[in-house]
């Protein structure tokens, strides 16, 4: 069923070279991610702006005696990013379990404005032994077309160029520098850092793991169109929809696609097959149609055959949709299908906390 359905969507194909030639080993592979990554930027979410010259990252705040019941250690950080010689700011929150030994943690980009936030079963990922490196979006940039505040005046100076970078590859540009960070914490697990949003931060996730390679588990929860979506037959949302309410997430070239999705020389599986080799977990749910659970598991099958050229399985599947409340768990990838609506919700996290567990338990 699985070939069929990705066959007849007659998808550009992921493993020929610009020049016609064929992929066929995982140098082959490297050299087609440089393409992938080139194409994604250029037509999709604009080109990532540079890193910033230097990085420093002041402590404001810290509580460590009674914080979650005195079982984690808070800590509100404020990163300084020298870009073209200016002091560009954007604050994170940290959280850590106080335990022993390397820390797993994931790097959240949230729609949150505080820690306290319907996305974060705190407690429970903390209790699970796993640390948090929380960004609130719009601390970075705003979730609108004006790119005169925080981050976004920095990163882009004019929206003209066709492949000016857009808010998803802001945000993720943040997250990177959280990753830039992190081997200055010796009890980071810097072998297990997972990058994790939902829809929109999902999409940013995606681009994020997809052009930094640092990130070992890159998790979309519930990102549908222009995330891990494939965008060729898609129910629910298309590019028209999103254009038209969220341009600015993408560069300005991207809208030329609306309408015109099987003459795009790509779709969202080259995002997803960056991913390997390392470990990709799509979440998706029954209820988000707007989002088409069936292509995102589609796409990540898609996948696949970049993972076979490492000799991995990638998303191992029994060859159909799965049901409801079903984790496809047994491979490099997982594909987490529960019941429910548009929502990261706690179930989410553990499937995604039980995948990490069980991949580092092999180690
Ligand atoms: C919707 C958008 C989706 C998804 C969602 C979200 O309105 O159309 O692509 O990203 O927002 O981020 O909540």
């Amino acid at each position: 069923m699985v070939k069929d359905a990705l066959e007849a969507l007659k998808l550009p194909p992921l493993l020929k070279f610009k020049n016609g030639k064929t992929v066929k080993d995982i140098a082959g592979f490297e050299r087609r991610r440089a393409e992938l990554k080139d194409i994604l930027q250029r037509e999709v979410y604009g080109y990532l702006p540079k890193a910033p010259e230097h990085l420093t990252v002041e402590t404001k705040e810290e509580e460590s005696e009674s914080f979650l019941a005195g079982f984690g250690i808070y800590r509100s950080l404020v990163f300084h990013c020298e870009i073209d010689g200016e002091d560009a700011t954007f604050p994170v929150t940290q959280i850590m379990p106080k335990k022993e030994g390397k820390i797993p943690v994931f790097v959240c980009i949230n729609f949150g404005t505080d820690i306290v936030h319907k996305y974060l079963p705190l407690e429970e990922i903390i209790h699970r032994g796993y640390g948090l490196f929380v960004i609130k979006y719009q601390d970075v940039a705003k979730d609108s077309a004006d790119f005169r505040f925080g981050m976004a005046k920095y990163l882009c100076k004019s929206r003209r160029a066709l492949s000016a970078p857009g808010k998803i590859a802001m945000w993720a540009w943040a997250a990177m520098r959280v990753m830039d960070y992190l081997p200055r914490f010796e009890n980071v697990d810097l072998d297990h850092v997972a990058v994790i949003g939902h829809s929109r931060l999902g999409k940013t996730a995606l681009f994020t793991g997809a052009m930094d390679e640092r990130f070992r588990y890159v998790i979309s929860n519930d990102s549908g169109c222009s995330g891990a979506a494939l965008s060729r037959g898609k129910e629910g949302e298309t590019i028209e929809n999103i254009c038209d309410r969220f341009p600015y997430w993408f560069c300005p070239r991207y809208k030329h696609y609306i309408g015109k999705e099987h003459e795009m020389p790509f779709d969202q599986h080259f995002l997803l097959s960056l991913i390997a080799p390392r470990h990709l977990m799509v979440g998706s749910a029954e209820n988000d149609l707007w989002a088409d659970p069936r292509n995102e598991f589609l796409c990540t099958a898609a996948a696949n055959e970049a993972y076979a050229l490492y000799g991995m399985h990638g998303l191992v599947h029994h060859d159909a949709f799965p049901s409801p409340d079903t984790e496809l768990a047994e491979g490099d990838c997982l594909y987490h299908y529960r019941r429910g609506g548009h929502y990261l919700s706690r179930l989410d996290w553990n499937a995604y906390m039980d995948f990490i567990d069980k991949k580092r338990e092999k180690e």
